[in-house]
């Protein structure tokens, strides 16, 4: 079948009929020349939240096509309430205000689209709605809000970032930080410099008296900083004013030689140098955007027990381990965070495109697999199933019921939650973890089947891809079998 012929064809058995029209959104080309184009569903010129199709090809050979379409919508779009009175709206539901948003220097435009009322994907649980993405002035943290575009009323938020290795009562409300969507616009490329440090670990040592990374230069000493191919693409701070924005300046040192000053910073900023020439190495991907960037990282507010990454700041913020008092500076966690930026630009986290439950769920999964690739990467001796065991051992990938909040093992297996705004995605991974050590350790199965190993290069390797071309927002766990399946078979 022609690719190029498919999308005609197959118009009516895809539910393609009047007022309906797949846009293309992205289209590409990977490493294996296999072609990847990804749709978004129109109905009346307005997008359809979480519908999206994806055709693969070869040489315009179709090789597979996937998505969700959204049947037999019937709706009339016109009469809604004007944009500025769903703003207002918008705005009291952030416990914000027109000023407060152009002080921060943020856009207030909304997007008028047919958003999914329900996580069902029936015709009836779509309405019409305006979203917003603003800054929340309670807890200060961005969210996106839906305003009906009928009734004016609120019909859901969603956060805007993802909140990991939290327990439920540690979020506490933080000062406002201005949003800057890239940390890499500032071109300054002076040199690097190799310096050497004692990270906060023992472990990651791994023998050597000392470990290695890059800084710059900043008067007469060195900052924790780095470049890419564009200036400051990472930058690490320590929390000093314990205030949760990234407003403290260089963390500095008068030689190249760290040893042993500010440990849980200078671990981070090694962590992230390594994962960026991993990816960019094993898999072409350069930087988090695929545009040179990383990120900006605020180790240490005391009043955090979480890790965080907040996309449209590009920041990771790091705090303690609940009970232990440890920073989350750790290799694993670490890599966990920044793997949530890879993943939200690769799968296009950021248009206003609605992200399900289902993909939250894979993205934290995501950021646990590849953490732990980076782990063996790094440690290739002393590499390990679990998250977090430096700092506060929070899930094990090999045994999800071991895990600190028990995970379930299996696809709404025991410990399942259908809480699914916070606790469901970071509950919920346990069973894609699994997945994951399974088929890359393998079991010998005395009481299940017998699975063989493929190892942690094939498993990564096929989990990359299936993020960066088959993965979009809506995409759920059925498309993550598919892709898996599909991928696996095309690699191996
Ligand atoms: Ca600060
Ligand atoms: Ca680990
Ligand atoms: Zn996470």
């Amino acid at each position: 079948m022609k690719a190029s012929d498919f999308l005609t064809k197959y118009k009516s058995e895809l539910g393609i009929r009047e007022y309906y029209e797949l846009r293309l959104l992205e289209k590409s080309k990977d490493k294996f020349n296999l072609q990847h184009q990804h749709y978004q569903l129109f109905y009346k010129g307005i997008p359809v939240e979480g519908s999206f199709y994806s055709i693969h090809y070869q040489d315009d050979r179709l090789l597979a096509a996937q998505g969700t379409i959204i049947l037999d919508l019937e709706m009339d779009v016109l009469g809604v309430i004007p944009e500025s009175a769903a703003l207002l709206t918008a705005l009291s539901a952030a416990n914000t205000s027109a000023e407060e948003v152009k002080k921060e220097g943020t856009k207030m435009d909304g997007v008028l689209l047919l958003a999914q009322c329900k996580e069902d994907f029936l015709k009836e649980s779509y309405c019409l709605a305006y979203a917003f993405d603003l800054t929340d002035k309670k807890d200060n943290s961005p969210y996106r809000i839906y305003v009906d575009a009928r009734s004016g009323q609120v019909v859901k938020r969603i956060p805007l970032y993802q909140n990991c290795f939290e327990s439920s009562d540690s979020v506490e409300p933080f000062s406002h930080e201005p949003s800057q969507v890239s940390s890499g616009q500032t071109v300054n490329l002076s040199p690097k410099v190799t310096s050497t440090f004692i990270p906060n670990h023992a472990r990651y040592l791994a023998g050597q008296s000392s470990l290695s990374f890059e800084t710059l230069p900043s008067g007469s000493n060195f900052a924790l900083r780095f470049n890419t191919n564009v200036g400051n693409a990472l930058q690490v701070q320590q929390d000093l004013n314990a205030n949760g924005m990234f407003d403290d300046g260089d963390i500095l040192n008068p030689t190249t030689n760290w040893a042993n000053n500010n440990a849980n910073a200078t671990t981070a900023h090694w962590v992230i140098q390594r994962m960026y020439q991993y990816m960019l190495s094993t898999f072409g991907r350069n930087g988090v955007d695929g545009n040179s960037n990383l990120a900006r990282v605020s180790v240490g507010d005391p009043r955090a027990n979480f890790a965080q990454w907040r996309h449209f700041e590009n920041r990771i913020l790091i705090g303690f381990g609940q009970g232990t008092g440890l920073s989350l500076s750790t290799l694993d966690i670490v890599s966990h965070e920044l793997m949530h930026g890879y993943t939200n630009y690769m799968t296009g986290v950021s248009n206003l495109s609605g992200s399900s439950l289902e993909f939250n769920t894979l993205n934290e999964a995501f950021s646990d697999m590849l953490a732990t690739m980076m782990e063996r990467e790094i440690l290739p001796n002393d590499w390990n199933w679990t998250i977090g065991e430096d700092a506060w051992l929070l899930r094990n990938m090999s045994n999800p019921e071991l895990s600190e909040v028990p995970q379930p093992r299996t696809y709404q297996g025991a410990n399942w939650s259908y809480d699914v705004v916070q606790d469901g995605p970071h509950r919920n991974n346990g069973f894609l973890n699994r997945w994951f050590f399974l088929i890359t350790d393998g079991e010998q199965g005395n009481t299940g089947p017998r699975v063989y190993p493929i190892g942690m290069q094939a498993s990564s390797n096929i989990v990359y891809r299936v993020i960066d071309d088959y993965i979009q927002p809506s995409s759920g766990f059925a498309t993550f079998r598919n892709a898996t399946l599909f991928v696996s078979n095309f690699l191996y």
